[in-house]
């Protein structure tokens, strides 16, 4: 465990440290002296203080010393513009940026990337700058989604890295923990202080018998959902394990960690495998495969490792999966999904099949999906709705032009669109039906809130493997099983579509397209970062200020939200990304998509002051501007899905002091903690339906103190006040960014 072996072939002083790590463990081991899970491992070797620190399953909070950290372009802004009022003149930690989340799909790969990078020069040109003199490798437009490129080129087995976006999970297919943060929590690494995490509890998952047929990766994942739901990971890491580990495809893995962030997981994990070296090895990184075979032992759980949780799936019997619509949680198998599709009126007709996305375009996916293409030309058919694919990378999509399934796509009737998010993020340029059109799409991707890929709130959009998207593509039509069901060819003669095939790695090993990698300069004081102070993409970020010491007496609700409140209704992407470096301009969308209990609306509350109805930005500025704090009350699991820490900025900069809800998504939370949000939750989750969306309330934050509850008395319209007990999960040190008004300032005070 000695020697020096490189993290990635990119950077030269950066080095996998399996020795340190298992010397942290040994330390932890004396202290704890029970066997322990991979995932704990992982966590426990990179402790900043093995020593001293608490380790205690879902209490303690965990200080941590990540290998590196990776942003992708729509929240690397935030998170950069963060940084540089921390005032230092580099990272001290390895990071990386990827373009990826700006680039809209309208008519294919090639024209859109351009556009993109004439439409988002500024902030390319910002992204680019600021990576260069901080010293952080920069992925430039059209190289691919952030998750693809960290597989390909940085995750490791046994790192801890963590990346602001949900998705960062996704690199558990290569053994590590990868973790989901706001962009606050990356810039405390970046600042080089130790990163904080509630040390999770573990659910297990072992995995028995193996997959054939029609069933994929993703099946296993779309199950694990259905399952423990949208809320069932929350606070633990999945981690995986048992003999069927050994059939799925390193990839595949990925695919399965990637999509845990749809059941609110701190992350997901595979154990070190043949699998993951021998993708290693494809990636040219056969030396950190043979390091890991030499560290085996500490990449999996010890004999006797307990779970806060266990699941047991048998593969053999698993059957292929849709899920949705509007949720990525309710699981229909395949032999029952047209009869639900009829019981639950959803549209019948399939408009579009996308494939790929961060979730699944490996090669696999891609060969396997193409095989069930080929079947189809041969019968001499093609796609009976619109087909796109968005390849995962640069290299993904050279290798498949290389070995011709980019041709079958075409051929089929496919568009290739850009190697980014494009229509899973709403960056999606939709022609083919109306806003307000009911319709279905299904799609390979992982997560299906309503309006998210189209912006459409009719749209039903189900999430499935790349396979069933191409079968279903095939048929146009929601009421099509490739398992049972016949289809018509060219002379109107039945068959049966053949069970996909394809190789799990390429067999001439992959191609890495056009070169797309910013290395930065070794001279970089000189390189200067340009905010423009008329731009309207880009603003630099003013200290919030500190609390004012004081109760706050009498204030509105600025909105009861009714439902589910994802982040894509807090803060809504789409045609909003284009504003995630300019906070002022973004907050124009707070809350637009939650639904007002008041009138079942959305983006429509009452402005108390003036007795008008109004858009929820709107007034949430005119209470601003009149000097009133004001809160939100919302249901169960609150800020589900992203990562993206305007939604917690936003109400910040727009005057709201606390965001009361029954519970919280993970990441959300801690960002609005960080923003100086007061983050609170009902003791009592009944009483949430006690408070009236024009009631008024107190809210004693003198009273905050660790492990104690805070008061919040409410003054109905009509009736006499009552208490209701809220909760918090603030330890010391954070209680102090709310004092101080955020983590920026806080560490600002440090420094001075
Ligand atoms: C998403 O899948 O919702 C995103 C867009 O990748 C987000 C990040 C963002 O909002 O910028 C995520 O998952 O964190
Ligand atoms: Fe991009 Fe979609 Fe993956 Fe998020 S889930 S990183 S938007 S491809």
């Amino acid at each position: 465990l000695d020697c020096k072996v490189r993290q990635n072939n990119w950077e030269d002083s950066n080095f996998i440290n399996y020795k340190k790590m298992s010397e942290n463990l040994a330390i932890v081991r004396s202290r704890l002296n029970r066997p322990l899970t991979y995932a704990e491992k992982i966590l426990y070797s990179h402790l900043d203080d093995p020593h001293g620190q608490d380790i205690e399953r879902g209490k303690s909070y965990l200080k941590l010393r990540p290998d590196r950290v990776a942003c992708q372009d729509a929240t690397a802004q935030m998170a950069i513009l963060q940084f540089m009022s921390a005032g230092m003149d580099q990272v001290a930690n390895p990071v990386t940026v990827h373009c990826d989340h700006l680039i809209v799909a309208q008519i294919g790969g090639e024209k859109d990337l351009a556009r993109a990078i004439s439409i988002n020069k500024e902030v390319y040109d910002f992204l680019s700058s600021a990576c260069a003199k901080y010293n952080i490798g920069f992925w430039r437009p059209g190289s691919g989604i952030i998750h693809q490129i960290i597989l390909e080129n940085y995750a490791f087995p046994g790192g801890l890295l963590i990346g602001t976006d949900s998705h960062t999970p996704n690199g558990g297919g290569l053994g590590m923990c990868a973790i989901g943060v706001g962009g606050a929590d990356a810039v405390d690494v970046m600042a080089n202080l130790p990163w904080e995490l509630k040390a999770p509890k573990i659910i297990g998952v072992k995995l028995t018998g193996a997959m054939s047929g029609w069933t994929s990766p993703k099946d296993i994942i779309l199950k694990v959902a259905d399952i423990l739901t949208v809320k069932g990971g929350t606070g633990a890491i999945v981690e995986y394990h048992g003999p069927g580990v050994n059939n799925i495809s390193c990839t595949g893995m990925s695919t399965i960690c990637n999509m845990g962030a749809e059941i609110g997981a701190t992350t997901s994990v595979f154990p070190f495998n043949d699998r993951m070296y021998d993708y290693l090895a494809a990636t040219k990184r056969k030396d950190i495969g043979d390091f890991s075979r030499a560290y085996a032992a500490e990449l999996r759980e010890d004999q006797g490792a307990e779970y806060d949780q266990l699941i047991e799936i048998n593969l053999t019997e698993l059957e292929p999966h849709i899920n949705g619509p509007f949720t990525p949680d309710l699981a229909t198998p395949i032999s029952k999904f047209s009869q639900a599709v009829k019981d639950n009126g959803w549209p019948d007709e399939l408009k579009v099949g996308l494939i790929g996305s961060c979730t699944n375009s490996s090669y696999e996916d891609m060969s396997r999906a193409a095989s069930i293409a080929r079947d189809a030309i041969d019968h001499g058919i093609k796609a009976n709705a619109v087909f796109t694919v968005t390849p995962g990378s640069e290299q993904i999509r050279a290798t498949i032009e290389r070995d011709g399934q980019l041709q079958t796509f075409e051929e089929f009737g496919g568009i290739v669109l850009a190697n980014a998010c494009g229509p899973c993020i709403g960056q999606w340029d939709r022609r083919d039906v109306k806003k307000g059109e009911a319709n279905s799409i299904v799609s390979s991707y992982n997560r299906n809130f309503t309006g998210r890929n189209d912006g459409n709130p009719a749209t039903h959009s189900f999430v499935t493997s790349p396979d069933l998207v191409v079968a279903l593509t095939i048929a146009g039509s929601l009421h099509f099983n490739p398992l049972t069901d016949k289809l018509k060819d060219k002379d109107g003669n039945e068959f049966m579509l053949k069970p996909p095939t394809g190789d799990g790695l390429p067999v001439r090993g992959y191609d890495p397209g056009n070169d797309t990698y910013q290395a930065p300069p070794k001279e970089r004081a000189s390189v200067s970062v340009q905010v423009a102070p008329t731009s309207d993409r880009l603003q630099i970020l003013q200290p919030f200020q500190p609390w004012d010491g004081k109760d706050a007496k009498d204030i509105p609700i600025l909105i009861k939200a009714q439902g589910k409140t994802t982040t894509d209704h807090i803060s809504m992407a789409g045609p909003w990304l284009k504003y995630r470096g300019h906070l002022d301009n973004i907050s124009n969308n707070m809350l637009i998509g939650a639904i007002n209990e008041a009138n079942g609306e959305a983006n429509k509350i009452k402005n108390f002051t003036t007795g008008e109805w109004d858009a929820v930005p709107a007034v949430a500025r005119d209470y601003k501007k009149k000097g009133i704090k004001w809160v939100v009350i919302g249901d169960w699991n609150y800020g589900e899905g992203s990562s993206r820490e305007h939604a917690a900025l936003e109400p910040r900069h727009l005057g709201g002091l606390a965001i009361i809800t029954r519970s919280f998504a993970r990441i959300h939370e801690t960002n609005l903690k960080k923003q100086g949000m007061l983050p609170l939750t009902f003791a009592e989750p009944a009483d949430y339906d006690k408070i009236k969306p024009d009631d008024k309330v107190d809210i004693l934050c003198t009273e905050l103190a660790v492990g104690k509850p805070v008061t919040m008395v409410v003054h109905p319209k009509d009736g006499k006040p009552f208490d209701v007990q809220l909760l918090h999960t603030f330890n010391k040190p954070q209680l102090e960014w709310f004092k101080n008004g955020s983590a920026l300032n806080t560490m600002a005070k440090a420094a001075r």
